[in-house]
């Protein structure tokens, strides 16, 4: 190379990287996709104040692009393929590539830009909710802005003013597109430190979901207001749900969001938690009192904390109980008590797979495991170092452990419980004492006068 093309190239070669970056900063920020339903490591702040960041279960956190000060985010609203748990995948609306879309983080006081790019078959717009923003940021659709049509990019712009524990969804074809799964979380880190907001070692969120999509099928209904028969924490049902791994000791902080059409007692064993907040702010310290359960109604944000400071495999779950069940759940009558016996050999004349279930409750469905359709999840499923867990939909588990390193989110397995602290079986003498039995069994039964009820009610 000669000096003239030195020089030349040189200075080509800086006028490129200035105009570049103009250029760049002129465009769209790259919209992040991701492709897997795992739980992403916490995204750790590249620029702009420090925080500690959240994890997501089963989903990731936004990158951003920091542009003259402004935090620069891309949403693209598109059908996605989410796998609600290994079995099943359903044909869902989303944000970049997944369902539920990325959980935005930002510190309070941060100027933040957002590009919403819809790429579905219809208008869109998104909601902030919680945020204190400009009117015509809040993002429903007719009321504060047009809509957003299809092909088209809308930007977002405000100051997170407060710190605490947000969502986003369309505030469009509202029905449809949270039937389909358009949601997201948001969390504002505080810029100092808080008198209410106390500093936590693991900081998880996730947003309750329902879904009403058939046996065999991959698309929900969306025309359904209660029925749902899917019941997911970010776009997963048990046993497609991330457990949530800690170290003994360390301060944990869960945050949920409620974006069912139904309230979910969300229960925790083996701790109590303190609420220490929702969407409306971190709650003053006389509103704060021990639970182990909390309500999350519609619409509603709760965050609790607690120190986890009892090793073991805990059930963390909605205390529904037709919420820790997968579909086929409905529509099964009642069979406890029915003697099904004489019945048997001549239903299996005719369907010789005939199998009696239920007669003694419903366990032999989690045992059994059914064929199913394609693409479906069974009613009752998982299988712990006991057995089947007998669970589905809402339903995870606390993993504390003294051997969990600081900031190791992995599955650390099932728990090795020291040897005389689990229940075990009594093999002294067996009591005495008179219960009730089968009818043909020569022991007295106790009868019962069972008061039917005349209208089939929902369960919800
Ligand atoms: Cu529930």
């Amino acid at each position: 190379m000669n000096r003239r093309n030195f020089f030349s190239g040189a200075a080509l070669t800086a006028v490129a990287a200035a105009s570049v970056s103009k250029v760049a900063m002129a465009a769209l920020p790259e919209p992040v996709q991701r492709e897997t339903p795992d739980t992403a490591p916490p995204l750790q702040p590249a620029s702009g104040r420090p925080y500690n960041p959240v994890v997501t279960l089963n989903g990731w956190s936004c990158p951003w692009r920091m542009n003259n000060g402004v935090k620069e985010f891309h949403l693209v609203a598109e059908p996605v393929v989410r796998e609600i748990a290994p079995g099943m995948k359903a044909h869902l609306w989303g944000y970049n590539g997944q369902s539920p879309g990325p959980t935005i983080e930002v510190v309070e006081g941060d100027r933040v830009r957002i590009f919403v790019t819809n790429r579905l078959p219809e208008h869109t717009t998104i909601h902030w909710h919680g945020q204190r923003l400009p009117n015509g940021m809040d993002g429903v659709g007719g009321l504060n802005q047009p809509q957003i049509p299809v092909g088209k990019t809308f930007v977002y712009e405000f100051v997170a003013r407060r710190p605490g524990t947000f969502m986003y969804h369309p505030h469009a074809d509202e029905m449809t597109q949270m039937a389909m799964g358009m949601m997201g979380f948001w969390v504002t880190h505080p810029k100092a430190k808080h008198p209410l907001i106390s500093e936590v070692q693991r900081d998880f969120c996730f947003l309750l979901n329902a879904f009403d999509i058939e046996p065999g099928s991959a698309t929900p209904k969306i025309n359904t207001m209660l029925d749902f028969n899917l019941w997911t924490w970010n776009s997963r049902a048990f046993p497609g749900i991330d457990t949530l791994n800690v170290r003994l000791g360390d301060r944990v902080r869960i945050r949920v969001g409620n974006l069912t059409m139904t309230n979910h007692p969300i229960h925790l064993h083996g701790h109590e938690f303190v609420v220490t907040g929702s969407d409306g702010g971190p709650w003053p310290m006389a509103a704060r009192a021990p639970e182990v359960t909390t309500d999350v109604a519609v619409g509603q944000m709760r965050q609790v904390e607690f120190v986890a400071d009892e090793e073991g495999d805990w059930a963390f779950h909605c205390h529904k109980s037709h919420h820790t069940m997968n579909p086929m759940g409905h529509a099964v009558p009642t069979m406890i008590g029915v003697d099904h016996r004489g019945l048997v050999q001549k239903l299996q004349k005719l369907v010789p797979d005939y199998m009696v279930m239920g007669e003694r409750g419903m366990a032999d469905m989690g045992e059994m495991e059914m064929p199913l359709p394609e693409n479906t999840l069974p009613m009752m499923t998982g299988t712990g170092p006991y057995g089947p867990v007998e669970m589905g939909g809402m339903f995870s588990m606390l993993k504390v452990r003294r051997t969990q390193k600081a900031g190791d989110y992995s599955d650390p397995g099932w728990f090795q419980q020291p040897a005389g602290t689990q229940a075990y079986e009594w093999t002294g003498e067996p009591p005495a004492a008179p219960r009730a039995a089968a009818p043909d069994s020569g022991q007295g039964a106790v009868e019962v006068k069972a008061v039917k009820p005349t209208s089939h009610d929902t369960h919800h």
